[in-house]
């Protein structure tokens, strides 16, 4: 059974206002698309807990919101090129964690870690990791969903908001499976739902048992055949590889360590996978360590063609030096190689 880690932020747009400023955060903040019609006409993109609280959503008709809002809510105005700069440093380092990601929005993204984790327990261990990384880098709350599939995984971490984590190992999906409600499931709106309630679909289960005539009416047939493959538990959709290629390997150390002994090995290790994946030579790399306290701490070296022979030298030298002017145990260490000779540039995979 394969191992799926679902990561989704957190009231995204409106939370990174609240890190840029941290003074908002105790306040509803409304993040705000003005249609320009006139002064206040347009919708909330998406608000704080604090503003969900005292009814301010997502899809909102500005004044209506401000009605609401008045003057203890604040109130920005979208700024999504910001937002997606944002979204890829993030994205960037949950990819650090499998070579198997797919992004699938802004905020939401699923890792196949089946190859990282021997049990599923190492797989709920690197949930927590994920996010607890995230979290020191950036000041970012996420939710996280693990389970056996991309759909169970999603709804456990929409279930695990706000700053969460659920999981659901294949033990336990039957019984998940049996008390699951149909309005649980991504892709199954308000009306939908309303829909089906009315039609005595209560629990994803029912649909096993309901008249599929009358199912395929309310819900389609694509959807129709997707619950009913949730629901028997025959979902295994793949995580689709959807990224933008870096040639960096990184690699969690069995325990957190200042040993040369079980650094360096792992170090070559993470060496060898980085120019696998590389269409040439480097003329740059680069040797990082992520630190106990899950600080990042890098060294470079730049020059001609760098051969893989030549590589291991360099980066063990590199991490060498990260040891010499550091006190602190390491937790993970990296390589990222870049400036490739046929003529990528290092915009390409960072
Ligand atoms: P969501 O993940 O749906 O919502 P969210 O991250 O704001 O809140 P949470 O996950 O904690 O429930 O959407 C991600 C981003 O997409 C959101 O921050 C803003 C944007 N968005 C819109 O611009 N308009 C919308 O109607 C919705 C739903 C989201
Ligand atoms: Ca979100």
């Amino acid at each position: 059974m394969p191992f799926i880690i679902f990561i989704d932020f957190d009231y995204f747009y409106a939370q990174v206002e609240e890190i840029m400023d941290p003074s908002i955060k105790d306040k509803p903040v409304v993040v705000c698309v003005y249609s320009g019609r006139t002064e206040n006409s347009g919708a909330v993109a998406t608000s704080n807990y604090i503003a969900r609280s005292i009814g301010i959503k997502s899809g909102m008709p500005l004044p209506q919101a401000m009605n609401i809002g008045k003057d203890k809510a604040v109130f920005i105005p979208i700024r999504k090129d910001f937002y997606k700069e944002f979204s890829d440093r993030v994205m960037n380092t949950i990819s650090t964690y499998s070579d198997k990601m797919e992004i699938a929005s802004i905020d939401e993204a699923y890792l196949d870690v089946t190859g990282e984790c021997s049990t599923f327990q190492d797989a709920v261990k690197l949930g927590e990791e994920i996010k607890e990384e995230i979290f020191k880098e950036y000041g970012m709350k996420v939710s996280a969903g693990i389970s056996i599939n991309k759909a169970i995984a999603k709804i456990l971490g929409d279930m695990a908001k706000p700053d969460g984590l659920k999981y659901i190992d294949e033990s336990m999906v039957e019984e998940f499976l049996n008390t699951l409600e149909v309005k649980k499931i991504p892709g199954i709106g308000s009306i939908l739902s309303k829909k089906l309630n009315d039609a005595g679909i209560k629990y994803l289960k029912d649909i096993l048992g309901a008249n599929r005539q009358a199912m395929i009416e309310i819900l389609g047939n694509a959807r129709y055949n997707y619950l009913v493959e949730i629901a028997e538990n025959r979902y295994n959709s793949p995580v689709e590889e959807r990224i933008r290629k870096n040639y960096g390997r990184y690699i969690t150390l069995p325990e957190n360590t200042r040993d040369t002994n079980i650094i360096m090995p792992l170090l070559r290790k993470a060496v060898d996978s980085a120019f696998s994946k590389a269409p040439g030579l480097p003329g740059e790399i680069s040797a990082i360590g992520i630190m106990e306290d899950l600080n990042i701490v890098s060294r470079s070296y730049t020059g001609g063609r760098i051969s893989l022979e030549s590589a291991y030298g360099i980066a063990t030298g590199l991490m060498g030096k990260i040891l010499e002017a550091d006190s602190r145990k390491l937790r993970r260490i990296g390589v990222r190689i870049g400036k490739m000779s046929s003529n990528e540039s290092l915009d390409n995979f960072f």
